[in-house]
């Protein structure tokens, strides 16, 4: 049965243009939803499409408050009975943040599909054709419904909550490491060999103003604990991206005991961007970490940022890191 997918441009490689048949250095947004679809293969008995652009922007410029405008969007959308999916077209950058993001947010009784490209419309063997046309085509799966947000990207399904972008220029840019990928894509057919294995917990966006500001603390070799300085000012929470299992050494430790209940909440994650950040005595004993789980630094921000919008009691985050 042919299904309704609404289509939301947001901007991004998959929307630019550039010198013909050359894959750098373009210009992203020279295309809106309408002229990305005009150039897709038939979907006749597929999906019937309607779309939007909602904005048009590379998305590393995306700020916070476009992030909330998508979010709120995709729930209005999703509430729609006309509408069975939504398929997110998007930069590559900061895609694995938006991917989660929805994934904590939208309704999970329809389908939600991202997808972006790696190469500009303009250039020869443009990766986004395909990418656009097998996010519709996974949008109208059955497999699909209550998986929350998935990304497609080179014919691989992954899951929203843990794609990673993994190559910053060749076309297979995504994956989800020792977690692999859900299933993939030949042509407009889906083959599902794994489901994720986090709910989504549908934050309500409906009331929300802005997004509170989490900041990600980049620890490295000889890093200044007083980096901290200028965050605890200004954060609404912070993630740490520490070395190893989220580690971090001794001054920046000293900093956070000594300025206790100045700080805003901090969760503990790891640089490594892949593996657990858990609860270790030697490290979290008296001090008010916060553990990422499965959870990368870019990520952690997103779950982070959105737990703040209901509570700022330590537990209920601790809880929510340990579920979402
Ligand atoms: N500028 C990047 C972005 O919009 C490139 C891309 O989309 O691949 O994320």
């Amino acid at each position: 049965m042919t299904k309704h997918i609404h289509v939301i441009g947001t901007g991004g490689t998959i929307s630019a243009a550039g010198d013909s048949g050359k894959t750098t250095s373009y210009q992203a947004g020279a295309f809106d939803a309408s002229q990305l679809l005009e150039g897709l293969p038939p979907l006749d008995g597929i999906a019937d499409l309607t779309y939007e652009q909602i904005f048009s922007v590379a998305s590393e410029s995306l700020t916070n408050a476009q992030l909330l405008q998508l979010g709120q969007r995709v729930q209005e959308i999703l509430a729609d009975d006309a509408v069975d999916g939504v398929v997110v077209s998007h930069g590559t950058d900061t895609l694995e943040e938006t991917a989660y993001f929805l994934h904590l947010t939208a309704p999970s009784d329809k389908t939600l599909v991202l997808t972006g490209a790696m190469r500009p419309a303009t250039a020869s063997s443009a990766d986004g054709p395909m990418n656009l046309y097998q996010a519709i085509c996974l949008a109208t799966s059955e497999q699909a419904v209550g998986m929350g947000a998935l990304v497609v990207f080179s014919d691989g399904i992954y899951a929203g909550r843990e794609v990673q972008k993994t190559s910053n220029f060749r076309p297979q840019a995504f994956d989800s490491r020792d977690l692999g990928c859900l299933g993939y894509l030949r042509e407009d057919q889906a083959y599902f060999l794994q489901g994720p294995t986090k709910a989504s917990p549908q934050f309500d966006l409906s009331g929300v103003a802005r997004l509170p500001r989490v900041d990600i603390a980049y620890y490295h070799v000889g890093a200044s604990a007083d980096i901290l300085d200028f965050f605890k000012d200004r954060s609404d929470g912070i993630v740490l991206a520490g070395v190893g299992t989220g580690n971090i050494s001794q001054d920046w430790a000293s900093y956070i005991k000594s300025h206790e209940g100045q700080l805003p909440p901090i969760v503990r994650s790891s640089r490594v961007g892949n593996g657990l950040t858990l609860y270790e005595a030697s490290v979290d004993e008296g001090m008010p970490f916060i553990p990422s789980g499965s959870l990368p630094p870019s990520k952690a921000k997103i779950l982070l940022s959105l737990v703040l919008t209901q509570t700022q009691d330590p537990q209920a985050i601790r809880e929510a890191f340990e579920k979402y």
